[in-house]
């Protein structure tokens, strides 16, 4: 037999459900509050937010009573959907970014490989996709290191280093009979601008180590990757694995003012809160929501919009 609170839990549920099927209505215990960080900095709030979380009336945790929700709001702002670290998981991805409108311009951080084993099929969406950014990671540099040491019949330390680190068979050998794909990597840029907000991988100044500026710092970490030189790509790997070093806003001012930037964005040190963390009044901002199944079963990831006005959006190009 039903009892009272059985009953009005089956219509609450069965309301909410409509509701958010239709768009129109998001369960108050998985309303976002505003963003603290480099969206509400700039004045308005985000277009949209997309969040992982369980379905409405189903709190159990299991991947199968978890949906995406998404929260719309402003829909005439024009910004920046920006995703951190994929890991190989192309599907956790697409649930994010697969249908965004292509005018909707995406910055992605880098880090597309290990972990998870479909890299290569989050990288050539992420190539047709007009209106895209991809930035390199530490990751990236690693497994340009691994093909080089493959083409010449060796295990370096690159390949010792990419097997600790969640390295997969099977994306370095669809890897290897994709030269686009490679293509594509070795011509990532390290750090891309926005409007006032600069934004690279890893949450650490080891970018100055290779220039004085953006171009510059661009330029150098493309020329030494296009060396092909194993070393060089174990070099820029280790570098690009330094984290957490912006500890004071004494330091993080110091670096960011170099770029005339007012805000970092960033990812590569991954968090399970469902939307970025800010520091220092969102002059720091971490994106990495650990979305990869990699990092466990539980559905995690969401897309952090960048609030801009019309003229910075333009300045996102593809390949920055
Ligand atoms: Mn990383």
């Amino acid at each position: 037999m039903l009892d009272r609170d059985h009953i009005v839990t089956r219509v609450t549920f069965a309301a909410d459900l409509a509701l958010v099927v239709c768009g129109c209505r998001v369960p108050p215990a998985f309303r976002l509050p505003r963003e603290s960080g480099a969206g509400s900095s700039a004045g308005p709030v985000p277009r949209s937010t997309v969040v992982w979380g369980p379905a409405p009336g189903n709190p159990a945790e299991s991947d199968a009573t978890f949906c995406q929700l998404v929260v719309w709001n402003n829909r005439g702002m024009q910004s920046i959907a920006i995703l951190g670290d994929i890991h190989g998981d192309s599907q956790r991805m697409l649930e994010l970014v697969g249908d965004l409108d292509h005018e909707v311009p995406l910055v992605v951080l880098g880090d597309y490989f290990d972990r998870w084993d479909h890299a290569v099929e989050a990288i050539q969406w992420l190539m047709s996709r007009p209106n895209t950014t991809a930035l390199m990671g530490n990751h990236d540099a690693l497994i340009l290191g691994v093909v080089e040491e493959r083409l010449r019949g060796v295990e370096g330390r690159n390949t010792e280093n990419w097997h600790w680190n969640g390295g997969k068979d099977a994306d370095l050998a669809r890897l290897m009979r994709e030269p686009e794909v490679m293509d594509w990597i070795r011509n990532l840029p390290a750090m891309t601008m926005v409007g006032d907000a600069l934004i690279q991988h890893c949450d650490s100044p080891v970018y100055l180590n290779y220039g004085t500026d953006l171009d510059a710092i661009n330029e150098s970490v493309r020329r030494r990757v296009h060396s092909r030189d194993p070393e060089v790509f174990f070099h820029l790997f280790a570098d690009l694995c330094k984290r957490r070093q912006f500890y004071s806003l004494k330091t993080l001012r110091q670096y960011i003012d170099v770029f005339h930037a007012k805000r970092l964005i960033h990812g590569h040190t991954p968090h399970t809160q469902p939307q970025a963390i800010s520091m220092f009044h969102g002059a720091i901002v971490n994106v990495d929501g650990a979305l990869s199944r990699g990092f466990g079963p539980e559905a995690r990831g969401f897309v952090h919009w960048l609030a801009v006005d019309g003229t910075d959006a333009t300045e996102v190009a593809p390949g920055g």
